[in-house]
């Protein structure tokens, strides 16, 4: 059986005219430098241009790694199904507090280099970015 981060992404790329969708902005993403095998955390803006809420509902990377959304509670990590960006607004993800955590990097991340994202969005939008490698 096609496992399902396959299967949905299948569907967003190929029933979903993106050109149609223009409603999420991605603003100064960045991931902290790292070794292989040693997680890290992505942060960026997300601005929702639209009047509906939308939902950042699962990430990608070329880069073999393990990606999951998380947030903070009482100064713990904990999984987050989503992240919700409001109509007309603006989610940071930063440090302490929302972030796209990295697991099992296959390979080192660098200051100066760049780390690629596919970002998948629950109104149908898919983003692809590079985030800059800066010093944690
Ligand atoms: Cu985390």
């Amino acid at each position: 059986m096609m496992p399902l981060r396959s299967f949905l992404c299948m569907l967003f790329s190929l029933c979903l005219p993106t050109t149609l969708l223009a409603h999420i902005q991605v603003e100064h993403p960045i991931v902290f430098a790292t070794q292989a095998g040693e997680p890290s955390a992505v942060f960026m803006d997300l601005h929702n241009h639209s009047q509906e809420p939308v939902q950042l509902a699962f990430v990608q990377s070329k880069v073999k790694s393990r990606l999951a959304l998380h947030g903070m509670q009482k100064g713990h990590m904990i999984d987050l199904p989503t992240i919700l960006i409001p109509p007309h607004s603006t989610v940071q993800l930063k440090r302490g507090g929302l972030h796209i955590m990295v697991f099992d990097l296959e390979q080192s991340l660098q200051v100066g280099e760049q780390y690629p994202l596919s970002l998948f969005f629950d109104n149908g939008e898919v983003i692809e970015i590079k985030a800059n490698v800066v010093a944690p």
